[in-house]
C-alpha cells in the first residue's frame, strides 16, 4: 500500500503582497512534497490563505474596499507567486470559502459538546498584528513607554462579550504530549519554549470576537465570529474533507508535518493540539517550526524600504536557483540572511561551475563524438566502482535521510561533495583524452559519468525541477524511472543516449545595483 503524506505550510495574511518569507516557507514545503513523491508515497499538500480577522477588517477599511475585496486582490497575488516558483499544492486554500465555514462550525460544534466552551466577558490586551491575546506579564516597554507584544507589536485594552475555550484543562495532557512524542514539535529550542510556556500555566482562550463581522460565525450566536485562529488552524481539516468525506478524512488525517514560522509556534503547539483533543481528533504527527529570512541581516519593512518582490527575484534568477538558494544556504530552523551577492555566488559556484558544467561536458561530448549514444564493453574499475558507490551513497541514503529530518542544508552539501567527487573524476580519468587511445575505456568513463548525473540530477530534482528534467531529458531517462526505487533498481544505468544536451544552469551576473 502507498502510504499517504499530508503536508501544509501555514496560511498567509492577505493583508498585503508576498514577501520573501512566504516564499521561503512554501519552496520549503513543496521541497519536502515533491521529496515525499520520490519516495513514492501519495502526497496531499496544501497552501493558501488565512482571510479573515481584524487585520483583514482594518487593512480593507483603510484601504476604502470590502474585506472580501481585499482578499480576493491580495489572495490571487500568493497563488500567481506559488505557481510563478513550481510550487505543486494540492489545493491553495481560501478560508474565505464556503465549505470551511462549515468545518470550522462543525469543529465549534465539537468543541462545545466536550463542554469546552462558555461565554463570558475577555477584558485584556490584544494585538491586532499578530492577531493574538497577551497576557500582561508577556509585554514588554516600547522606546516610548508604550506597551508592546513580546513579538514588538502595539497591543490595545479589549474589553468584549466573548466565548472562551477551556484551555486550562489541556495543561497536563499538552506536557504529556511533549513528553511522550519528542517529535511533535521540532526544533529542540522551540519544542522546550513551548514547553515552558504551557509550564508557566494556560488560562483560558477567547475564541470570539462581538466588534466586528469578518470571520465565521459562531453557530447558534450569530453576533459572535470566531477568533480569526480557531478558523485559520481548522483549514488543515477542512482541506481533507473534514467534516464529510470520511474515506478521504480518515487517508490523509492526522497530518505528517505543518510546517510554519517561529512567530506562530504557540497556535500550532498549543491551541491546535487542544481543540482537537477537545474535538476527539487526532493530533498531527509533527510540527516544525522554521527561522526567520533576513535581508543582509536586517528584517524587511515598508518603513525601511527594503522589501523585496519574491517574483522578481525568481525573473532575475530563475526559479530553480531561488529555491535551491534558499534551502542550501541556511539552515532550517535558524534565522538566515540572504542579499544577491549570496544569491549568485552559490549559483554560479555550485549550481553552474560544478554540477551543470559537468553535466553539460559530458553530454554534450558524448552528442558531439560519440553519435549521442553507446553501450560501454570495457570492464568496470575500482575507481569507476568508488564513485558510483559514493554518488549513489549521496543521492539515495544521505540526501534523502536529511530530507526527511528536514536538515534541507546538510542533504544538500552531501550531494555538493558528489558533484566534486564527479568534477575530481573526470580530471583523473581525462575521458576526452582517451578518444584517441582507448575509446572503449572512454566509453566506460562517460557511462559512469551518466549514471552519476542521473542520480544526481533525480536527488535534486524536489529542489531544481526544471533544470532535472532538462537533464534528464537530454540523458533519456524515462518519465516513470525518475524516482528513489528506480535508481535502486537499475543502479548501473544501461545503455547510454544523450538527446539535445542544453546548459541548464547559467552563470549569472550580479545586479548593477546590488554590485554598487
Ligand atoms: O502567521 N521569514 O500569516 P503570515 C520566514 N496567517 N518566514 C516568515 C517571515 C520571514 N521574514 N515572515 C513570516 C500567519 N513568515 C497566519 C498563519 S496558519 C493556520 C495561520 C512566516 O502571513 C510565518 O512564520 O504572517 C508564517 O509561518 C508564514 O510566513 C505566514 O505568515
Amino acid at each position: 500500500m502507498v502510504e499517504p503524506y499530508y503536508l501544509t505550510t501555514a496560511i498567509h495574511y492577505p493583508n498585503g503582497r508576498p514577501h520573501i518569507g512566504h516564499a521561503y516557507e512554501t519552496i520549503a514545503a513543496d521541497v519536502m512534497a515533491r521529496f515525499q513523491r520520490l519516495r513514492g508515497r501519495e502526497v496531499r499538500f496544501q497552501t493558501g490563505t488565512d482571510e479573515h480577522g481584524l487585520k483583514m477588517a482594518q487593512k480593507a477599511r483603510d484601504l476604502g474596499v470590502t474585506p472580501r475585496e481585499l482578499a480576493d486582490e491580495m489572495s490571487s497575488y500568493f497563488r500567481d507567486l506559488f505557481d510563478k516558483l513550481d510550487i505543486t499544492y494540492d489545493r491553495f486554500f481560501r478560508t474565505s470559502e464556503a465549505d470551511h465555514h462549515r468545518a470550522s462550525q462543525a469543529l465549534w460544534q465539537a468543541m462545545e459538546a466536550s463542554g469546552d466552551l462558555y461565554l463570558d466577558r475577555y477584558e485584556g490586551w490584544y494585538s491586532v498584528r499578530d492577531e493574538a491575546y497577551y497576557d500582561e506579564s508577556e509585554l514588554v516597554e516600547g522606546e516610548g513607554g508604550e506597551k508592546l507584544s513580546p513579538q514588538g507589536t502595539p497591543v490595545e485594552w479589549t474589553v468584549e462579550e466573548s466565548w472562551f475555550f477551556r484551555l486550562s484543562r489541556y495543561q497536563e495532557p499538552l506536557l504529556e504530549l511533549y513528553r511522550s512524542d519528542p517529535e511533535f514539535v521540532r526544533p529542540e529550542t522551540r519544542r522546550n519554549e513551548v514547553q515552558r510556556f504551557v509550564e508557566g500555566g494556560l488560562r483560558d482562550l477567547s475564541v470570539s470576537r462581538t466588534s466586528f463581522d469578518w470571520g465565521v460565525k459562531v453557530p447558534g450566536h450569530e453576533n459572535h465570529v470566531m477568533y480569526v485562529w480557531v478558523d485559520a488552524l481548522t483549514n488543515y481539516l477542512t482541506g481533507v474533507g473534514y467534516p464529510d468525506d470520511t474515506a478521504e478524512f480518515r487517508k490523509f488525517w492526522p497530518a505528517n508535518l505543518h510546517l510554519i514560522g517561529k512567530d506562530i509556534v504557540r497556535f500550532h503547539a498549543v491551541y491546535w493540539p487542544a481543540f482537537l483533543m477537545s474535538a476527539g481528533l487526532p493530533l498531527p504527527k509533527a510540527v516544525f517550526a522554521h527561522g526567520f529570512l533576513l535581508n543582509r541581516g536586517v528584517k524587511e519593512s515598508k518603513t525601511l524600504g527594503n522589501v523585496t518582490d519574491p517574483g522578481e527575484l525568481a525573473d532575475r534568477y530563475g526559479v530553480d536557483t531561488l529555491r535551491y538558494f534558499l534551502l542550501r544556504e541556511f539552515s532550517f530552523g535558524q534565522d538566515g540572511s540572504w542579499s544577491h551577492e549570496a544569491i549568485v555566488s552559490r549559483n554560479n559556484a555550485e549550481l553552474a561551475n560544478s554540477f551543470g558544467n559537468l553535466a553539460q561536458r559530458v553530454m554534450s561530448f558524448i552528442a558531439k563524438n560519440c553519435g549521442g549514444g553507446f553501450t560501454a564493453e570495457a570492464p568496470v574499475i575500482e575507481a569507476d566502482r568508488a564513485l558510483r558507490d559514493k554518488v549513489a551513497r549521496a543521492c539515495s541514503v544521505e540526501l534523502p535521510a536529511a530530507f526527511e529530518a528536514l536538515a534541507f542544508a546538510s542533504g544538500l552539501e552531501a550531494w555538493m561533495q558528489a558533484v566534486f567527487a564527479c568534477n575530481a573524476y573526470v580530471d583523473e580519468q581525462a575521458p576526452w583524452a582517451l578518444r584517441k587511445t582507448d575509446p572503449a575505456r572512454m566509453e566506460r568513463v562517460l557511462a559512469t559519468l551518466c549514471g552519476c548525473i542521473r542520480d544526481l540530477a533525480v536527488a535534486i530534482s524536489p529542489v531544481t525541477p526544471r533544470a532535472s528534467a532538462k537533464m534528464l531529458d537530454a540523458l533519456s531517462v524515462p518519465a516513470d524511472a525518475r524516482n528513489f526505487a528506480a535508481l535502486a533498481n537499475d543502479p548501473a544505468m544501461g545503455p547510454i543516449r544523450v538527446v539535445n544536451p542544453t546548459p541548464v544552469f547559467p552563470r549569472l551576473e550580479l545586479p548593477e545595483e546590488a554590485a554598487a
